[in-house]
């Protein structure tokens, strides 16, 4: 059940209204609308153009959904059928970017959440990328490499028609790294006849980006350690509590580790490790992207280190800072309590949407540091951006360069989060200036495009 609303502002009441009729089985793209909406309430008010031209209305439905049927065979010859999705949701500032999900929990719902996400997350980068999500309920685990690449083969034969350099561009999130990148380049090239920059997050032999790996949790980081200075504070010997153990917790881990935290609990679907000496990123890399297995086989490195069944419990283990960067809705009402209860100072969202509503009212409540996940994640499609760059004048640049440019971007975008909270009345309220920044540049390219 959503929260009941605090907005007060007739049309933005009128537009979410007419969308929970016509979307009420899609509670996570409610979700992630009506917590924009609640910011843009000063925004429609100074400027009466949003209305007239009724720019919400218009933003909140995708220029384009498409779905469709995936059909692959298994390894032991058996016919199986996944359902596909693309939600190409706003081209107002550029080609449609966004990530592919491969997980059994993906729906409709939840590709319009990350979709409709992505458009103010791009707009923040500050690059020319609108916003898109796509991905399939199809599940990697457990599959071989050849079921893998045979699903992925199918996947694109229908996606490339919708897709290209200048009108859409995928990349990976959860469930697509490096292997389903290049099985999915590969199709693409082989039925277009076309090498081009049509995905981001790409192998280094074959176009990508030095730092794209990196780059979501290196970005959090960097936008982290800019809120923590802005408050007189810093990673220095923080404790820290980082959710998941995939692409986006990995690289989160590393850098904070450089900037002087210390990550003692990290988690999978399964269950959470705790190490008080500090776990080492490189450990869960190997456990994780080489030999794909759990977390708990963590405690075949570190013997000393405790492990618990289930993953909802890591919001219990006492620290300074939390990184979830598992997937949406992980820390719920409870969960952000017990975290406020054991002195966590500051949240800083990884994966996209991770804190309900009722954790982020406690958040605000407890006056906490919050870091709203469309600013602190963007750092992945920012360099996914940076990517698309290189592509483009067909040269590539140094590990240094991206990395350097990655934190330019992060540090900008906390800046103007900052900044766009303070004009409008909400000074040090992230969450509410990401929202309001991340619109306005939309919202303006909309007015000037016409309807
Ligand atoms: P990965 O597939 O690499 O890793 C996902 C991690 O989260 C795994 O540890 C996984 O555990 C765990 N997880 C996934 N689903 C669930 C679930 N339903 N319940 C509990 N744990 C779960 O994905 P990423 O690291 O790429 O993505 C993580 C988050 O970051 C997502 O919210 C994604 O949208 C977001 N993000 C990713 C970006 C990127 O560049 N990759 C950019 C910006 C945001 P298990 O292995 O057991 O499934
Ligand atoms: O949620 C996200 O921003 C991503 N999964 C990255 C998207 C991208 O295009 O790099």
């Amino acid at each position: 059940m959503l929260k009941t609303m605090s907005i007060k502002n007739a049309y933005l009441l009128s537009v979410l209204d007419g969308l929970k009729k016509k979307s009420a089985h899609e509670p996570e793209f409610l979700q992630a609308v009506e917590e924009v909406l609640e910011s843009l309430e000063p925004v429609v008010e100074a400027d009466p153009r949003y209305e007239r031209q009724n720019i919400i209305g218009r933003i909140v439905e995708p220029e384009r959904v498409v779905m469709f049927r995936v059909p692959w065979v298994d390894d032991s010859g058996k016919v199986q059928v996944n359902r596909g999705y693309r939600v190409q949701f706003n081209s107002a500032i550029g080609p449609y970017k966004g990530g592919l999900r491969f997980h059994p929990t993906v729906n409709l719902s939840v590709i319009k959440f990350l979709g409709f996400e992505q458009i103010f997350k791009n707009s923040l980068t500050t690059l020319p990328m609108g916003g898109g999500k796509g991905g399939s309920d199809f599940d990697p685990k457990g599959k071989s490499d050849g079921e893998v690449m045979r699903f992925c083969q199918s996947f694109m034969t229908e996606l490339q028609r919708h897709i290209g350099p200048d009108t859409d561009v995928p990349a990976g999130d959860i469930g697509v790294g490096a292997r389903e990148i290049g099985f999915l380049f590969g199709q693409y090239k082989k039925i277009r006849d076309e090498f081009t920059g049509v995905l981001t997050g790409k192998g280094l032999s074959y176009g990508g980006s030095l730092a794209r790996t990196e780059a979501t949790g290196f970005g959090l980081c960097y936008f982290a350690d800019a809120q923590l200075r802005d408050n007189g504070q810093s990673f220095q010997g923080k404790r820290v509590v980082v959710s998941g153990s995939g692409n986006v917790a990995i690289y989160a881990n590393q850098k904070c580790a450089q900037l002087g935290g210390k990550v003692v609990a990290m988690s999978d679907s399964n269950g959470y490790i705790v190490d008080e000496n500090g776990i080492d990123y490189q450990v869960i890399k190997e456990i994780k992207e080489v030999k794909r297995a759990r977390i708990k086989t963590y405690l075949d490195y570190v013997p000393s280190a405790k492990y618990v069944e289930g993953c909802s419990g890591i919001w219990t283990v006492p620290c300074d800072i939390a990184l979830p960067c598992a997937t949406q809705n992980e820390i719920d009402e409870a969960s952000a309590k017990a975290l406020i209860a054991n002195g966590c100072m500051g949240v800083f969202e990884g994966a996209n949407m991770p804190s309900t509503p009722g954790a982020i009212a406690a958040y605000q409540a407890a006056g906490i540091l919050f870091a709203p996940a469309k600013a602190s994640n963007a750092g992945g499609v920012a360099t996914s951006g940076l990517e698309m760059s290189q592509n483009s004048e067909r040269l590539s640049w140094t590990f240094e360069e991206v990395d350097a440019k990655l934190k330019g971007i992060m540090e900008g975008i906390y800046a103007a989060c900052a900044a766009a909270a303070e004009k409008y009345g909400m000074k040090g309220n992230i969450q509410a200036g990401a929202n309001i920044a991340g619109f306005l540049k939309v919202a303006d390219a909309m007015l000037w495009q016409g309807i």
